[in-house]
């Protein structure tokens, strides 16, 4: 048996139990027994920060004649959850500062259960209280977590309050700059867990490092039962494998499967069962191995080309964060219309929906946390920080074969103090934690003169792929004939990816001169994407490209008053789907790529 999985395995058990970050959620949030929360919750908009001295959560009600209490749940707005609080009400849309959610539920007590309360996502750093106790914090906008309520819980009503304060954090992931509207809210699913007492917490079932058949597995049981055994089951293939739960919860298991391996041209998934002593699970998994070979990504043993494009987890057309299977089938259906393989989820972990369904309609995936550009890396609780959102992620995506990528920071910068070694560390952390995707973040440390790229990043040599973004034809105009840049990468050797590029355009502008920048226009843009597809098609270890952006999207760094107004526009498609002109040139391009690539 190989190692790596034994070895990330207990890793896990180190980080989730015994460091004390014991908030990770559960695996597989869909697959359990849930009571769902979601639906109306009354709210109190706090921009003076004044509730903890009020102490919301107690949920006051006068008592005598001359008593008073200057806040109520009754009669408060509603908020729909999930959702981002921004496009409910028109004096929410920038809004940064606390607001306090409330539901009541109720619940009749069994004691043969465990009960957890789950929240999917809120946006930034959120206090949950039970029935006036507080049960529990947590810190980070886009990654699921968990308190669990059995002792809390009473039967019949409970009144849950959740206090979500959304403002920009200097030493937070991201920090204070980012080119993106700061949604805030409960922006993904809630729900009530029921779990047996010894629950199946979190598993991981893939193909080892590199191999077409044998899977490796690890299930870790929560409060484990005395000398249990774990099977994990796949019936279409016959296969039924048991194995001992050790002292810290966790049963190793590793086999033969001789799987049909999933890619976006066979979009294979199998029904996997996972039991222990008191617990079921099933998923549908699939299998497939992706590895760098020399200057090629390679799929199943196979060369492929990323015809990819960037996605911010926002409904364009609603104007508010894609938070439902719908607005998931929107963004990718638009992929998959541009003739896209491959999706890249900017600039945060985006919901489950998105990656699930990506999965189910053929889409590789690149997952990313949110470190973006400007972080405070030498601020205290900073690496912990790092390691728990990249932990919370790859809990969540792990069994998810669409991954490929674990991307670890966008465009951050070798001035800021600690930065390098950090990053250094988060690469070495993240392979413990799995060594079977491909790592890698966009780095920055480029220069562009004379028509030569020269990328210098330290980061570089810890990636396996290099990801660079670059804006030639919008914010540096090419310095000579797109077909003849150069490249000076300091590891020739691997595959690049151009993970950004593009400009804007307002679709239907018709201001001003087309071949000038100023106005906005469609040809303007789409000669930026005419120039690039000259340069891709002459650059040596070119292994995927995307463009920014799927759709214009909201952004509070885009002042223009005509030609933004609070939009980035750098969208092939309008945030009404219009098609700009652009459109078109990248999915002829993306064509033509099929046709040289005939696995993807
Ligand atoms: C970038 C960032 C992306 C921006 C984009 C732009 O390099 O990674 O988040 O929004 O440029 O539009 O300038």
């Amino acid at each position: 048996m190989k190692y790596t999985n034994i070895l990330n395995g207990l890793l896990w058990v180190v980080f989730t139990t015994v460091s004390g970050y014991s908030q990770t959620a559960m695996t597989h949030i869909y697959g359990r027994n849930t009571i769902s929360l979601n639906g109306e919750w009354a709210a109190i908009t706090d921009p003076g920060l004044m509730g903890n001295y009020l102490r919301i959560w107690e949920e006051r009600v006068p008592e005598t004649k001359t008593d008073f209490v200057e806040y109520s749940f009754e009669g408060a707005p509603k908020l729909i959850v999930p959702s981002d609080f921004n496009w409910q009400y028109p004096e929410l849309k920038f809004f940064e500062g606390y607001v306090w959610y409330q539901k009541n539920f109720s619940y009749q007590k069994n004691s043969a259960e465990r009960l957890f309360l789950y929240f999917g996502a809120v946006n930034y750093l959120t206090d949950v209280y039970l029935n006036g106790v507080h049960i529990g914090s947590h810190e980070g906008g886009f990654t699921p977590f968990e308190f669990e309520i059995t002792e809390t819980v009473k039967d019949g009503s409970n009144s849950v309050i959740v206090k979500v304060d959304n403002r920009r954090q200097q030493n937070g992931l991201p920090g204070e700059g980012y080119d993106w509207l700061n949604c805030g809210g409960i922006t993904r699913d809630v729900f009530l867990v029921k779990t047996p007492s010894g629950y199946i917490e979190d598993y991981s079932i893939q193909l080892a490092k590199g191999s077409y058949h044998t899977i490796e597995a690890w299930v870790k049981v929560n409060h484990p039962i005395p000398n249990q055994e774990v099977t994990v089951s796949i019936p279409e293939l016959g296969i039924t494998r048991m194995s001992a739960v050790s002292e810290e919860g966790i049963a190793w298991l590793e086999f033969r499967g001789d799987v049909d391996l999933w890619s976006p041209k066979n979009l294979k998934l199998y029904t996997v069962q996972i039991a222990s002593e008191d617990d079921f699970l099933e998923e549908a998994i699939g299998f497939r191995t992706i590895k760098i070979k020399g200057k090629e990504i390679h799929l199943n043993g196979k060369p492929i080309f990323l015809r990819g494009v960037n996605i911010h987890e926002e409904n364009p057309v609603r104007a508010a964060r894609a938070s439902t299977y719908a607005d998931a089938e929107l963004l990718l259906r638009s992929a998959r219309e541009l003739g896209c393989n491959f999706v890249k989820l900017v600039h945060y972990p985006h919901n489950e929906h998105i990656v699930r369904l990506a999965e189910k309609m053929g889409l590789m995936v690149w997952d990313e946390i949110p470190v973006y550009q400007h972080i405070a890396f030498s601020s205290e609780g900073m690496q912990e920080k790092l390691e728990t959102v990249l932990t919370e992620l790859i809990s969540r995506d792990r069994n998810r074969c669409a991954v490929i990528f674990w991307c670890l920071f966008n465009e951050t910068y070798t001035s800021t103090e600690k930065r390098s070694e950090s990053l250094v560390e988060l690469t070495r952390f993240c392979r413990t934690l799995d060594s079977t995707r491909l790592i890698t973040s966009v780095l920055s440390n480029q220069g562009y003169q004379d028509n030569t790229f020269d990328v210098w990043d330290p980061l570089v040599e810890h990636c396996d792929v290099i990801a660079i973004n670059e804006y030639l034809g919008w914010y540096l105009p090419f310095s000579g004939e797109p077909s003849e840049v150069k490249w000076k990468l300091n590891y020739p050797e691997k595959p690049l990816i151009i993970t950004e590029f593009g400009g804007e355009a307002k679709y239907g502008s018709d201001f001003g001169p087309k071949d000038e920048a100023a106005w906005w226009s469609e040809e303007y843009q789409e000669k930026i994407y005419t120039d690039q597809i000259r340069m891709f098609n002459a650059t040596a270890n070119l292994s995927g490209v995307c463009p920014w952006t799927l759709f214009d999207y909201q952004s509070t760094s885009r002042l223009h008053p005509v030609f933004q107004g609070g939009y980035n526009r750098k969208g092939l498609l309008s945030e009404q789907g219009d098609k700009k002109k652009a459109w078109y040139i990248m999915k002829d391009y993306y064509g033509s790529k099929k046709q040289s690539y005939m696995y993807d």
